[in-house]
C-alpha cells in the first residue's frame, strides 16, 4: 500500500527518455523545469506541496503528451518523502535527474534582529531538504551508475548581501554541499550542478515579504528580471551536455544585475 498520493496515467510501454523528479515544481523556477524538460520529451515526477497545483499541472502535461507522476509531500516531512520515494511503482524507479528546487527566502532584515522561525523554516527547507531527497535519490543512481543532480543554490550563496543572512547562509550551504556531492560520487558517471540564479521573477519575493506583494514587486522594479524559464533552459542544458561534460555550477544573473547586492535600476 502507498502511503503517497500518485496520481499517473497508465501508458502501455514506457519511452527511454530521463525520469526527471522536480521538488517545488509548483510555482516559478520548478515550474518552468516541469515545462522545459516535457519539452524535452523528458517523464516528470513533480513534487510539492499543494495537491489541486500539481493535479492541474500534471492534467496540462499528460494532455500535451508527457508522462507525469505527482508527489506531494513537503521537503521537510523526511518521513514521507521517504514513504514516497521508497514506493515509488517500479516504472518510476529509475530517476536520472533530481532537480533540488524546493526553496525560500523569508525576511529581510539584519541577523541582530531576524525571525527564529523564519530561519527554521529557510534551513529545514533549503539545507535538511534538499539533503533529504539527495540521500533518498542518490543511492539508486550509484547503483545504475547513471544520474545528474541539479542544486537550485543562488548568486546569493557567493557572497552575502545585506539583510540576506540566513537565506545567503543556506545558499552558500547548497554550494559547499554540491561541491561535496560532487567529489563523493567523481568516480561515477554522475553529475552535479549547482545553478546560482539571480534575480528571477516569480513567488519568491512574495514569500520572503509574507505576502507583501508592493514590496514583493519593488525587488524587480526598473530592471528586467531572470524568468523561471531562463534558469529551466540552463537546467535542461545541463542535463542534455554530452555525457563527458559536467556543467559543475551556473551563475545566471540579469543584465543591469553585477552581483546579489548591486543592481543598476532605470
Ligand atoms: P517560488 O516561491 O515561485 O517557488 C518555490 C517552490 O518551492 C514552490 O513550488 C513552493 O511550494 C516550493 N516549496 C517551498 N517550500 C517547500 C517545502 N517545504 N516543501 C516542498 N516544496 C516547497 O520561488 P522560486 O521559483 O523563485 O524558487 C525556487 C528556488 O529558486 C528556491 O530554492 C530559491 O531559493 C531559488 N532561487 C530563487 C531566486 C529568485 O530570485 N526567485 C534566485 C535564486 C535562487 P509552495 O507554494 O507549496 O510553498
Ligand atoms: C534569490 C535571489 O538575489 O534575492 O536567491 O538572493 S536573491
Amino acid at each position: 500500500m502507498y502511503f503517497c498520493n500518485f496520481q499517473t496515467i497508465k501508458y502501455k510501454s514506457l519511452t527511454m527518455n530521463k525520469i526527471v523528479l522536480i521538488t517545488g515544481a509548483t510555482s516559478g523556477i520548478g515550474l518552468a523545469c516541469a515545462h522545459k524538460f516535457a519539452a524535452n520529451g523528458d517523464r516528470l515526477i513533480l513534487t510539492g506541496r499543494n495537491e489541486k497545483l500539481l493535479e492541474d499541472i500534471r492534467k496540462e502535461l499528460t494532455a500535451k503528451g508527457t508522462q507525469v507522476l505527482t508527489l506531494v509531500f513537503d521537503v521537510r516531512d523526511r518521513e514521507k518523502a521517504t514513504e514516497c520515494i521508497q514506493n515509488l511503482p517500479n516504472e518510476w524507479k529509475d530517476i536520472d535527474v533530481l532537480v533540488n528546487n524546493a526553496g525560500l527566502a523569508l525576511g529581510l532584515e539584519p541577523e541582530y534582529q531576524g525571525d527564529f522561525e523564519d530561519w527554521e523554516t529557510m534551513i529545514d527547507t533549503n539545507i535538511k531538504g534538499l539533503l533529504t531527497m539527495t540521500r533518498l535519490v542518490v543511492p539508486g543512481m550509484m547503483e545504475r551508475n547513471r544520474g545528474h543532480i541539479i542544486n537550485v543554490g543562488s548568486v546569493a550563496g557567493d557572497t552575502a548581501y545585506a539583510n540576506g543572512n540566513v537565506y545567503c547562509a543556506t545558499k552558500s550551504a547548497v554550494k559547499t554541499l554540491s561541491d561535496g556531492l560532487r567529489l563523493d560520487v567523481a568516480d561515477s558517471n554522475i553529475r552535479v550542478t549547482n545553478l546560482k540564479p539571480g534575480l528571477v521573477e516569480t513567488n519568491f519575493s512574495n514569500v520572503r515579504f509574507h505576502g507583501d506583494t508592493e514590496r514583493a514587486a519593488k525587488v524587480y522594479k526598473g530592471i528586467d528580471p531572470l524568468t523561471g524559464d531562463d534558469i529551466a533552459d540552463v537546467a535542461v542544458y545541463a542535463a542534455n551536455a554530452p555525457e563527458h561534460v559536467q556543467i559543475a555550477e551556473v551563475l545566471i544573473l540579469a543584465t543591469y544585475q553585477g552581483s546579489g547586492s548591486v543592481i543598476v535600476r532605470k
